[in-house]
């Protein structure tokens, strides 16, 4: 190479650690200890089999982030009042002898109950500060745990109530083998799910799949990738698979023997013992139970604005193109009654039969069937409570009328409401949760959460709710071990590329201080150094792996490949030799009915068998009258979240914009690109109208992860999805509905002369 400049770089191979639902390599060269530029996978082998992790352009663009002026720089404490955003320069004495001094006393006070680790995504790495804070918590006496994800909370309760498992995905490269790809609310082309899946998809393509995307955006993966378009009403996708379930079973085309040797509970000649006439999916479907309402392509076109012919015809190409792949993104289970649509996709699967075979795909959760072990740090939380990631705002104001019925898991009632948070790399006390306005009433009172801690590389809306803010270090400047987001066959390891700028530290090096202070520096190091923590998992992992690589040669290639001969699938053991292998569900079957559910006597809202539930704030509610529009809020491609929403390069690449149809646009008089308020009972949002035909009339989405911004007024200039959104967790996974919302639209002019 001739260009002198490129010789003097050094390449160090590292991979992002945030929430973006991949995990590529990242090689950062680096040039007088400054990242000169980005690069990603190009050198390795790149086979069908093994494609190459290549970067998308939010790592590619870190330089803007890593090197962003608004960078935090220094440990800080809050001056304002909380929420203002009004905080000191201080040091990290004094802000570790701060946190110190307030764990000690809300321990004491309240016990492990009022302490919480909130979900924060922004770390994922094997070594991130939340892991080291729960092994430093746990230590000091426990605190409160979480289950559940804002991701997939409620695919991931529900898939387990149908399969006994969340494990319900085959290997992305057996696509190929299928000759029908139905992607419900899955758009991995621009909101990744696992490096290399629109990747996969395009191969199934080329292999002569049709692929069909239900969704009520044409999504950048419609655009790529599909042969047809089916725009569909938030919140209905049930409804759309309970009338192809009534196509398929009055034109006989389900698989019945398959239904009859692997299934509970899809008609009335299979049901558990005990449970009385009327109960089994087949009867509810065809209406000669308990509703007596037959669930016929025209019920169904009401809710969900599909034509009855179009749902004809899907029910038939799935029932009559097999193998066929029904998978579901998370996206319609971000809902009212997410748990549902999860389960009446795997019960499609089962009536065709589609599970466990090659080119088939069992629907549900779809997180990978084959798990690779990796070790961890350990920790041994003495406290044994949990409760759902998002109920943390009840347990602030009344956890101790909280208990199993809420959701509490570990014991039957909490103990204490929180007092202590400890919010390291997330922006989900503000920003990513729910009803931002109603959220940060609730943090700014200082007698409910006493006290609250902040890591972040940026002020996001959620560090300005801190009492103690404290400067992070980012992905490129520690060394961690990460995990590809789900799908994926290997492991990476980070390399650090640069040393940490301004008094940012890394979370071991602070929380080891902070364990000094709690007097708990040798349970808490075991006498280790980070590189010795990471050579221990290293060696925990070879342990269970003996072909796993050494530390050095894996800190070296910077990669490990997991080998396999074959994809594996789903259930195949299972469809292969039930008797030997049976479903882990208490039957051993799938289970359309399922007795557990049917235990917890919620028929209303947790049915027994997958159904349609009509929404509040969904299609029917009446409330449409004053609210006519659902807003669902999608993932794009230029942040992660909320992250990257502060940097230029990312607004170049994708603009922060609202999505309203033709249709509606030109019924308020909007257009294409005036700036308009979205507002409900919850709050406003202004924000610049994209007038556009690929979202379907009487939807539309601001997409997630607009830093909340709230003018004097409380209007927020920004466009966080959040503002609008209701707080009401779903009735089984006590989850996040985020994507269900009404709201009206009107030009800003209008309101402004209104006013
Ligand atoms: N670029 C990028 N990639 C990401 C992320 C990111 O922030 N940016 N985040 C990562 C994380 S943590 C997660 S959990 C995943 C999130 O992945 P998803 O939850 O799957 O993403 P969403 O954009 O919320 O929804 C996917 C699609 O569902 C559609 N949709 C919404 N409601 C419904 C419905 O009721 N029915 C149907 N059929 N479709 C519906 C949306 O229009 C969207 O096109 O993405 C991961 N990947
Ligand atoms: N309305 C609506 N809300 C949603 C969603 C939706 O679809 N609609 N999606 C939900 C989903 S799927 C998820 S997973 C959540 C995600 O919610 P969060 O977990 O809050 O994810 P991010 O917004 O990415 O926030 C990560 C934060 O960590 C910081 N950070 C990144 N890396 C590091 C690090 O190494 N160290 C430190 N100290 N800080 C770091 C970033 O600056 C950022 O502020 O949001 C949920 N919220
Ligand atoms: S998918 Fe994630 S890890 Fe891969 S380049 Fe994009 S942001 Fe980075
Ligand atoms: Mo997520």
């Amino acid at each position: 190479m001739t260009d002198t400049t490129f010789q003097e770089e050094t390449i160090i191979r590292t991979s992002g650690s945030h929430n973006c639902g991949g995990r590529c390599i990242v090689k950062a060269h680096v040039k007088d200890g400054r990242i000169v530029r980005i690069t990603s996978d190009d050198e390795r082998p790149d086979t069908d089999k093994r494609p190459q992790l290549r970067g998308c352009l939010r790592c590619r663009a870190y330089r803007s982030y890593l090197y962003h002026e608004d960078r935090l720089k220094y440990p800080m404490k809050r001056i304002g009042k909380r929420g203002e955003g009004l905080f000191e320069r201080i040091s990290w004495e004094e802000a570790l002898g701060t946190i110190a001094d307030h764990t000690k006393r809300i321990m004491a006070e309240y016990g492990p109950e009022a302490i919480y680790l909130s979900y924060a995504t922004g770390n994922a790495g094997k070594t991130s500060e939340q892991v080291w804070m729960r092994r430093l918590l746990a230590l000091y006496g426990g605190y409160l745990d979480y289950y559940g994800t804002y991701s997939s909370a409620c695919t991931n309760a529900a898939t387990p109530y149908t399969y006994g498992t969340v494990n319900s995905g085959s290997s992305r490269e057996d696509w190929v083998n299928s000759k029908l790809i139905i992607l419900m609310g899955f758009n991995p082309a621009a909101t990744i799910h696992g490096t290399n899946t629109a990747y996969y998809l395009k191969k199934a393509k080329e292999a002569g799949a049709k692929i069909i995307c239900i969704d009520p955006l044409y999504s950048d993966t419609a655009v790529a990738l599909a042969d047809q378009w089916i725009p569909i009403r938030p919140t209905t996708d049930s409804a759309l698979l309970d009338a192809m379930a009534y196509v398929i079973i009055t034109e006989n085309l389900q698989d019945q023997v398959f239904l009859d040797t692997y299934c509970l509970g899809f008609d009335e000649d299979h049901m558990p013992e005990g449970i009385p006439a009327g109960n089994s999916y087949k009867s509810y479907i065809l209406g000669t139970g308990t509703d007596q309402v037959p669930k016929t392509p025209a019920w169904a076109e009401r809710s969900t604005g599909i034509p009855r012919e179009i749902i004809i015809q899907l029910a038939r190409e799935y029932a009559l193109n097999k193998p066929g792949a029904l998978i579901q993104g998370f996206g319609p289970q971000r809902h009212a009654y997410g748990e549902q649509p999860s389960r009446s996709g795997a019960a499609l699967a089962a009536m065709t039969g589609n599970i466990g075979i090659k080119g088939g795909w069992a629907s549900g959760c779809g997180s990978p069937c084959r798990k690779q072990y990796v070790g961890s740090i350990p920790i041994n939380n003495p406290c044994k409570a949990a409760i759902s990631m998002y109920m943390w705002p009840l347990a602030i104001q009344k956890g101790t009328e909280l208990g199993k019925r809420e959701g509490v898991r570990g014991v039957d009632k909490l103990s204490a409401n929180i007092k202590l948070i400890f919010n390291l790399a997330g922006n989900c006390l503000i920003n990513q949760h729910s009803d931002t306005n109603g959220t940060a009433e609730l943090l700014g009172d200082e007698n409910l959460a006493q006290f609250i801690v902040v890591s972040d590389h940026f002020l996001t809306s959620s560090a300005k709710f801190a009492d103690i803010l404290l400067p992070g270090d980012n992905f490129m400047e520690r060394e961690d071990i990460v995990l590809p987001w789900s799908a994926g066959d290997y492991v990476l390891f980070m390399n650090k590329a640069v040393d940490t700028v301004y008094e940012c530290r890394n979370g071991y090096d602070w929380i080891r201080d902070l364990a000094e202070r709690l007097e708990l520096t040798a349970e808490f190091t075991q006498g280790k150094t980070l590189e010795d923590w990471l050579r221990f998992i290293v060696d925990e992992t070879r342990k269970e792996n003996p072909g796993f690589p050494s530390y050095e040669e894996f800190k070296e290639k910077g990669v490990y490949d997991w080998e396999y001969e074959e994809p594996a699938i789903a259930f195949k053991e299972q469809i292969e030799d039930l008797r030997h292998h049976p479903f882990p569900t208490p039957s051993g079957k799938i289970e359309f009915f399922s007795s557990r559910l049917w235990e917890l006597d919620k028929p209303a809202e947790v049915p027994a068998i997958p159904k349609y539930i009509p929404a509040w704030e969904g299609p029917e509610d009446p409330l449409r009258g004053t609210y006519p529009l659902q807003c669902i809020g999608h993932h794009t491609k230029r942040r992660v979240h909320s992250m990257f929403d502060n940097n230029d390069w990312m607004e170049e690449a994708e603009a922060q914009v609202f999505w309203i149809s033709v249709y509606d646009a030109k019924k308020r008089g909007i257009k294409n690109g005036e700036k308009v308020c979205i507002y409900n009972a919850r709050g406003k949002v202004i924000l610049t109208a994209k007038v556009t035909p690929r979202i379907m009339p009487g939807v539309v989405s601001i997409p997630q992860g607009g830093w909340w911004s709230p003018d004097k007024e409380g209007i927020d200039q920004r466009g966080c999805i959040n503002t609008l959104t209701k707080y009401q967790p779903t009735p089984l996974a006590f989850a996040n509905p985020q994507h269900t919302n009404l709201v009206e639209v009107a030009k800003l002019d209008q309101m402004e002369a209104e006013k």
